[in-house]
């Protein structure tokens, strides 16, 4: 009965990890997969993280069900993060808890069917699960360039050309900051533009925001572009992650913004992204919302979240700054300045398909096949080891 069925392929990135898994070289390196990882190499707890699961294992939480728009004392945190504690009091967010920020991906999309926005359009490179999550649900996909592998910025004519000519009901899904995989983000004067030809034009912005933070340190600067676009009065979707900013990736913590102006439509929005969460997934899960929660309402321990994001971007820019003196020092050929303009985990090197595969087989350092490399697994032992590497590969 079940014969029929034919075999998928890995996601390029989780192939890449279980290469990696399977080297038996000592000294394998894994720069592939966004995750934070700590100077040492070892995987990160947030000192924030640390401080509410302390609150957690002395206030038994208990195990009943959550609700249907998830553990409602997240909600309120979720909403003040991304948007700022005076438009989260606004009553314009339909706000429901979404297994993280592909959950919440997948609950955008469908919510945008329900409202007729049937295509979504994604800049190119783009994180690889879009277009798949958009076809799987029976939506069209276009693409347009993002960046541009010549100049290692954003193809911004190519953004506004896109959004110019887009068909009716068009889906802008837009990273709001460190872009996965090119680290190339828009800044405010192209978010302007952006801005002002979206407002009168019949298409959506979606801003999907995994990473925020990392780009300036910043949780509020980094939000920057919702914000400006909510207070021009527009209804745009947010999707929100809590994977990377707490180092929950396990706990699948995320919520789904829908910015509705009208407020009587809003609670008719709310149903309707309820009705979709339960038919899919029921009650929304605890322990990570309770995570989440607990440091973003516990003044102290939100304190520290601060001080921990910042550590972060701060950790990469420095990371940044250290590659390109190393590769400097070696005198690679080539340009190498996009390593510090690039922001959050990833620099998209440029290296080609046949360099990254020579830097995996001949130097075990495991990069994605588009040549893309955490920045936060580096360090201070493995730095030296990368560079001279990526300059063997580059010269012959
Ligand atoms: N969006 C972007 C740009 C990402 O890089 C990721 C993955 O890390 C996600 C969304 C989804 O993240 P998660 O489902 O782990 O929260
Ligand atoms: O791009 C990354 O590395 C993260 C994690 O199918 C990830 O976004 C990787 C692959 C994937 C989903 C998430």
């Amino acid at each position: 009965k079940f014969s029929k069925l034919e075999a998928e392929a890995l996601d390029p990135i989780i192939a890449t990890m279980a290469r990696y898994a399977a080297d038996p070289n000592p000294n394998k390196m894994d720069v592939s997969i966004g995750v934070y990882k700590a100077a040492d190499g070892s995987s990160f707890m947030f000192p924030s993280v640390k401080m509410a699961k302390e609150i957690y294992n002395k206030v038994e939480p208990g195990h009943n069900y959550t609700t249907m728009s998830g553990l409602p004392e997240f909600i309120p945190v979720a909403q003040q993060t991304v948007f700022g504690d005076k438009i989260a009091g606004e009553g314009k967010l339909a706000t429901i808890q979404t297994i993280s920020g592909t959950g919440s991906l997948h609950m955008a999309m469908l919510i945008l069917r329900s409202a007729g926005y049937t295509n979504f359009a994604v800049g190119t490179p783009a994180w690889s699960n879009y277009i798949p999550m958009a076809q799987h649900i029976g939506c069209t996909t276009s693409t347009y360039k993002y960046y541009d592998e010549e100049t290692k910025t954003i193809d911004f004519e190519s953004v506004v050309c896109a959004i110019e000519e887009a068909s009716p009901k068009t889906v802008f899904i837009l990273q709001t900051c460190c872009h996965n995989p090119t680290g190339a983000d828009l800044s405010k004067n192209q978010w302007k533009t952006i801005r002002d030809l979206t407002i009168n034009k019949d298409c959506m912005v979606l801003f999907d925001i995994a990473y925020q933070g990392f780009a300036s340190g910043d949780k509020d600067e980094d939000a920057w572009p919702i914000r400006y676009f909510y207070e021009a009065g527009m209804e745009f979707v947010v999707c929100q992650s809590f994977s990377k900013n707490l180092g929950l990736y396990g706990e699948r913590a995320g919520a789904l913004h829908v910015v509705v102006q009208d407020k009587d439509s809003l609670p008719i929005v709310h149903s309707n992204m309820v009705k979709n969460f339960r038919e899919e997934c029921s009650f929304g899960p605890a322990y990570g919302a309770r995570i989440v929660s607990t440091v973003g309402s516990t003044p102290e321990i939100k304190k520290v979240w601060d001080q921990d994001v910042a550590g972060v971007a701060e950790r990469m820019v420095t990371m940044r700054r250290r590659i390109l003196d190393t590769l400097t020092k070696l005198e690679t050929p080539g340009k190498w300045d996009h390593v510090i303009r690039q922001t959050g985990l990833f620099w998209f090197s440029g290296l080609t398909k046949e360099q990254t595969e020579r830097m995996i087989s001949e130097y075990h350092i495991y990069l994605t096949q588009n040549g893309r490399v955490n920045v936060a697994g580096l360090n201070d032992a493995n730095l030296d080891q990368f560079c001279k590497a990526l300059d063997a590969v580059v010269r012959s």
